[in-house]
């Protein structure tokens, strides 16, 4: 029997790649985000590549009676939720703190600390009820390091990571898995929606550098859901080869 995936985030990048692969490989999946249409075409995808049940979730984490809405509304088959990906999530601006625009942070902070919170809350009840699941949260190298101009994207990463830390205590009783993933550049939709648009400008960002691509990641949370059953692999940086640090690369 499939095991159920809901996946935050999955209309692009990191979050649409897992969907995929864990569709790929013996998962029913639950796919998440606030572009409907590219849901639909995921969904339309996925049905023609894989065997795999697909079920849409629309709502924005950032909106706490919709999210809480949105689990109530699944059929009870699909409430068998064995694995949820915590990977919506975005930087947006990069200034120094005294020149940051406060709608910035907000967006950042409401989508990266609180959505997470708000699905963790109303989806690992439903994992306590069965003692098993998985929750993986996608963090990043910014959770782990803070780099010039990062401040307020590094500091919802890093509660991120301190929070994963706290879900991994407090579900021990229960025998839920709790993984955190910290990747290095990845690239995705990240740099646009932080450059608000700007496509010259995110483009630059991996020029001339040899980046992780989603399905890297992908693979990496696949590893992670196939260990045995004893196994939990808590805590994960991934980086790309031509990478060392937050800010430390080398270019071809
Ligand atoms: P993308 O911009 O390509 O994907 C982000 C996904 O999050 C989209 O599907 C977007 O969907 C969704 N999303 C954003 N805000 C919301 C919201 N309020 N409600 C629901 N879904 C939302 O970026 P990545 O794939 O790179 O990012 C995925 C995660 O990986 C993020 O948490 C990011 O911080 C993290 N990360 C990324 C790295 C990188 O270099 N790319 C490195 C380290 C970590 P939609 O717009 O349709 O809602
Ligand atoms: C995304 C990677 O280095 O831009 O989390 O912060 S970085």
């Amino acid at each position: 029997m499939n095991r159920i995936a809901l996946i935050t985030g999955a209309t692009s990048g990191i979050g649409r790649a897992t969907a995929i692969k864990l569709a790929q490989n013996n998962f029913d999946i639950i796919i998440n985000g606030r572009r409907i249409e590219l849901l639909e075409e995921l969904e339309q995808e996925i049905k023609e590549q894989t065997t795999a049940k697909v079920h849409i979730l629309h709502f924005d984490v950032r909106d706490n009676v919709h999210v809480i809405k949105s689990i109530d509304s699944l059929p009870k088959e699909w409430k068998n939720i064995d694995v949820l990906v915590n990977n919506a999530g975005l930087a947006v601006g990069l200034n120094h703190i005294d020149e940051g625009d406060i709608d910035d942070w907000e967006r950042m902070i409401d989508t990266n600390i609180k959505g997470l919170l708000y699905v963790t809350r109303k989806v690992s009840p439903l994992m306590v009820e069965k003692r098993r699941g998985h929750i993986i949260n996608i963090g990043s190298i910014a959770g782990k390091e803070t780099y010039e101009n990062g401040n307020v994207y590094c500091g919802t990463k890093h509660a991120v990571d301190a929070i994963s830390k706290g879900m991994r205590i407090d579900l021990l009783k229960h025998r839920i898995k709790v993984t955190a993933i910290h990747p290095g550049m990845v690239e995705t939709e990240f740099s646009l929606v932080r450059f608000k648009g700007d496509k010259e400008r995110a483009e630059k960002v991996y020029q001339g550098f040899n980046p992780l691509v989603g399905d890297d990641i992908a693979d990496t949370i696949l590893y992670v859901l196939t260990r045995p059953e004893h196994v939990c692999i808590n805590d994960m940086i991934v980086m790309a080869t031509a990478q060392a640090t937050a800010t430390y690369k080398v270019t071809n």
